[in-house]
């Protein structure tokens, strides 16, 4: 079967996450990425984090999937030539390495757009035009300055990093969307263009309701927050929803670190929910019967339903709430999420096999097109597909190919 975007060429220059987990997107829908790395190590994160010994980590592993690898030295002038025929026949270079560093090498955005005017420049770095713009990032810094560090965690504690990587992942998703939309622009007036995502802006624009509620809060105290004393900007607020109904992670039995459930309130839900925890005697009371009045004592609310929680396992939480109809979640580890049926079965949760390493697993697309089914595939050894991507696409031969090897350009 055919895929979304058979056809497109993408020049991969990424490394570390932000890049890469983009890249591998396009892979999975259809493009034929080809990552450009340095002879010799490659992607940085090939070595970073190793579980075995000269083997390609999972953290390359996980993030490279479905790519062919091309070794080319771009600070070497050969290098660089082979890069600008490459960039000519190609579509998409996305790139994420610190601010400049395409350009000292002569790859220009002026230059690339004239050399390859219909190629799409993308490119993720920490910051937008203005005072940071020269300044390196990596997750936690994006997250630190775009909102999400300073409103997360309790108030009672220090600023908090979220797990989820909105920094790195965050932005390789919202430069994917950018990507895609500038193809279908090319289909109109022929021309790729500048594409650009800044790491803070991505996080900012997760942290949108963050900004929402700081608006409020000029107006009063933000009723549906679990805190009692607001300062000027938007506090930790543990687990409060963030959202119009509340919920909090309430514990399950037996105790253990990740024996909870979250647990959302909605009002049509709520006479239910007081018949299951066996509390029907609160239907009709004034002090609980209306979201208005259980606004102001949400802890005490939670604190009854977690009375029930307690007594049941996550999982048994989960399906008898579902039974009502209350929208709730367990909180799943890492080991859950590995052995967890529906994610197998749904191909989120992949094994896949690789040369050196065995079989390992891997999360898989959740992007799913009816017509662009994604077959995840391991991630490419260093340099495995260098003499085929330049034969194939640039038609190098033998002695040409032979002499980049011995000059260790490729
Ligand atoms: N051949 C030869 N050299 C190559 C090459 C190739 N194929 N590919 C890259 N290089 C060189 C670059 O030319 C550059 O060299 P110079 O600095 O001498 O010009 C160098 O490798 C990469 O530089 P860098 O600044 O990107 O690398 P770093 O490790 O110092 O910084 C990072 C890493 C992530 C902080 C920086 O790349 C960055 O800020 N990127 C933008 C934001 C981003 O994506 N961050 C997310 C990282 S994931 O947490």
């Amino acid at each position: 079967m055919s895929k979304a975007l058979e056809g497109i060429r993408v020049v991969d220059m990424t490394h570390v996450q932000a890049g890469p987990v983009c890249t591998q997107m396009l892979a999975w829908l259809g493009a034929d990425v080809i990552k450009v790395e340095p002879p010799g190590r490659g992607d940085v994160t090939r070595s970073q984090l190793r579980d075995i010994p000269d083997v390609d980590s999972l953290y390359f592993t996980m993030l490279n999937a479905n790519k062919r690898s091309l070794t080319l030295d771009i600070k070497s002038e050969p290098g660089r030539e082979i890069l600008w025929q490459l960039l000519r026949r190609s579509d998409v270079l996305v790139e994420n390495f610190g601010p400049g560093a395409l350009d000292r090498q002569g790859f220009t955005w002026e230059r690339l757009s004239e050399e390859a005017p219909r190629l799409i420049y993308a490119s993720i770095k920490g910051f937008g035009p203005g005072e940071y713009e020269n300044a390196k990032a990596y997750e936690t810094i994006a997250q630190a300055m775009g909102g999400a560090m300073s409103t997360t965690g309790y108030e009672d504690g220090p600023p908090t990093s979220t797990g989820a990587q909105i920094g790195d992942s965050g932005s390789a998703v919202h430069l994917l969307a950018a990507i895609l939309a500038a193809l279908i622009q090319r289909q109109r007036t022929g021309r790729g263009q500048l594409v650009q995502v800044a790491m803070q802006h991505s996080v900012l624009n997760l942290c949108r309701v963050k900004l929402r509620d700081h608006q409020r809060l000029q107006r009063g105290p933000l009723a549906e927050y679990p805190n009692k004393e607001f300062g000027h900007s938007v506090p930790r607020s543990g687990n409060a929803s963030g959202g119009g109904q509340p919920g909090w992670a309430l514990r399950c039995h037996p105790g253990g670190a990740n024996d909870f459930i979250y647990v959302i309130i909605q009002p049509h839900i709520w006479h239910r929910l007081l018949q299951k925890i066996g509390r029907e005697d609160l239907i009709g009371d004034p002090r609980w019967e209306t979201p208005e009045a259980r606004i102001g004592h949400l802890d005490e609310v939670f604190a009854l339903v977690e009375s029930w929680t307690m007594q049941h396992s996550k999982w048994e939480a989960f399906r008898e709430l579902n039974e009502i109809d209350v929208p709730c979640g367990p909180v799943l580890d890492t080991m859950d999420l590995v052995q967890d049926d529906s994610l197998r079965q749904s191909g989120m949760v992949v094994e896949v096999d690789h040369p050196e390493r065995g079989p390992y697993v891997t999360v898989g697309c959740p992007l799913r097109l009816s017509d662009s089914p994604v077959e995840i595939q391991r991630a490419p050894l260093l340099g495995e597909h260098s003499e085929e991507v330049l034969r194939e696409v640039l038609g190098l031969e033998d002695g040409e190919l032979a002499k980049l090897q011995g000059q260790r350009v490729i």
